[in-house]
């Protein structure tokens, strides 16, 4: 409750911001959530890291973190000193600077800005207005535009910007980019919600192309076969129902 952003951390902060051979930690529950990009650029950037969690949030970590929520990330430096950054879109940010997700100048970083906020209103449809809904007829309906609108909207959208860049597993030049990781992270839910019904190799191939490259990533496709993601997966099913 006491604590702020230190500002006599600036020094090492900026010193470290573009270095990417530090250790991370991941600190958040175990579901996907908030969690789940800054965990993804992680492992699909190759970097040390690993997911840590909370021990008792209410008596202990809650109380101690800068604004009450997680995620947290620290960061610790070649040299031993730790770093952390609280809220998710600090988290990205600093973490897609630090390894190069933002495309090559300002253009691209418009446009993947653009295709992650695009990425972030199917998400946020259902955490807000599919999962939140308590009313099982108010939460049948709303699933069902997800299911009938949401996603085939967004779908359409998305093939075409992604077959103008050439179908080529990404959404900006020929470089990996966070768009693109985002959108194997949303894909994770949407597949949960509608299977491949609605994205599959045939009917949008240019999503799929995405979905396929960045879990070709050896990396990343560790990450995503791993035990802890498992956890996490079965956490958004008990908590969120997806
Ligand atoms: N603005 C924050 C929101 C974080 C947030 O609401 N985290 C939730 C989990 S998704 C949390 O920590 N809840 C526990 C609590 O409020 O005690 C961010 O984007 O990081």
């Amino acid at each position: 409750m006491t604590r702020t952003i230190d500002n006599t951390s600036r020094a090492l902060f900026n010193a470290n911001a573009l270095k990417q051979d530090s250790t991370f930690k991941v600190l958040y529950f175990k579901v996907h959530g908030l969690g789940a990009n800054p965990r993804a650029i992680l492992a699909a950037s190759g970097a040390k890291w690993e997911c840590v969690f909370p021990k008792d949030w209410f008596n202990e970590e809650k109380n101690t973190t800068l604004f009450g929520v997680l995620p947290n990330l620290f960061e610790t430096t070649l040299t031993g000193e730790v770093i952390e950054v609280a809220e998710s879109d600090a988290i990205e940010n600093y973490l897609c600077r630090k390894f190069n997700l933002l495309g090559n100048d300002a253009f691209d970083e418009m446009k993947i800005r653009a295709f992650c906020c695009s990425i972030n209103s199917v998400a946020t449809f259902l955490l807000l207005k599919v999962a939140g809904i308590k009313d099982p007829e108010v939460k049948a309906a709303m699933r069902a535009q997800f299911v009938e609108t949401v996603v085939p909207r967004f779908v359409t959208y998305h093939e075409r910007h992604l077959e103008a860049n050439g179908r080529n597993g990404h959404y900006v030049g020929d470089k990996l980019s966070f768009a693109d990781i985002k959108l194997a992270v949303e894909l994770v839910s949407i597949f949960s919600e509608t299977g491949e019904t609605l994205v599959n190799k045939q009917s949008t191939p240019a999503i799929w192309a995405v979905w396929e490259m960045v879990n070709a990533i050896p990396s990343y496709a560790k990450w995503a076969k791993s035990e802890v993601f498992q956890a996490c997966s079965e956490g958004n099913m008990r908590l969120l129902g997806y």
